[in-house]
């Protein structure tokens, strides 16, 4: 038996990344299931799947269920100490749980006006006040901790604390979101990573437009990095 991840379309569905990408990073075996957003039957699925109404959902090869991608987040990183999912320096460990939990609770502006869309980048987004309020803290946090551990990520190694932050990365390069060159540069970073190049290639290849997803302004080509190496564990 191994786990299994119940995820909505890749395109959109950034608790859906959250959820999937520790498994894709840290090599350790999933098996998928996919629902589809504004469908008929997407309630009753995840309801079937993990008695909540959101994904990501998973069940451990035990048979525990997990409902939320935060639940999920640090269930790996008990499960699979050796691999490294969160920093081993206590301090450095207890601050990428505060950056986790910050992004799991906070941001709301952020994610409420620039849905994620792995599909489209837009032309002319202008942030209100309530999302520069959110992309200074954001860039508070990056800036602390990657002058902190040096980069490239935000503890020096890979951790959950990238993982969580990628969807707002998709977010910056796709709404063209004013941050600082250094956060650009990083969000790049989490972009050009394989597992995420490779997430976004399967959500074009299988998703259809979501039209919930439109918000009126001109369309430009995603600007995706170049896919980079992949995040060196030693
Ligand atoms: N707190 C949850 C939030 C998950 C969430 O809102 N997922 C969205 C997809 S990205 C969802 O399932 N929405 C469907 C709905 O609310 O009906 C988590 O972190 O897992």
């Amino acid at each position: 038996m191994t786990y299994e991840l119940m995820i909505g379309q890749r395109s959109y569905s950034s608790w859906s990344l959250r959820g999937w990408l520790p498994f894709a990073v840290w090599d350790i075996p999933v098996t998928l299931r996919h629902v589809v957003f504004y469908t008929d039957g997407f309630a009753e699925k995840v309801s079937a799947f993990s008695g909540g109404s959101t994904v990501p959902a998973a069940k451990t090869p035990d048979g525990g269920v997990l409902s939320d991608s935060l639940a999920i987040a640090w269930h790996l990183a008990e499960a699979f100490p050796e691999k490294g999912l969160l920093p081993e320096a206590p301090g450095a460990r207890a601050e990428a749980m505060s950056l986790v939990a910050e992004m799991h609770s906070g941001f709301a502006a952020l994610r409420g006006a620039c849905p994620m869309n792995f599909r489209t980048a837009w032309d002319g987004f202008v942030p209100d006040a309530s999302v520069r309020a959110d992309l200074a803290r954001l860039e508070a946090l990056w800036t602390h901790a990657l002058d902190g551990s040096g980069g490239p990520f935000l503890f020096g190694a890979y951790s959950l604390a990238d993982v969580f932050f990628t969807p707002v990365a998709a977010r910056i390069a796709g709404y063209g979101l004013p941050v600082t060159a250094e956060a650009r540069a990083y969000a790049d970073r989490l972009l050009a990573l394989p597992e995420v190049q490779d997430w976004r290639d399967a959500g074009l290849a299988t998703d259809t437009e979501v039209p919930q997803y439109e918000i009126g302004l001109p369309r430009l080509p995603f600007p995706m990095p170049e896919r980079g190496a992949p995040v060196n564990h030693s």
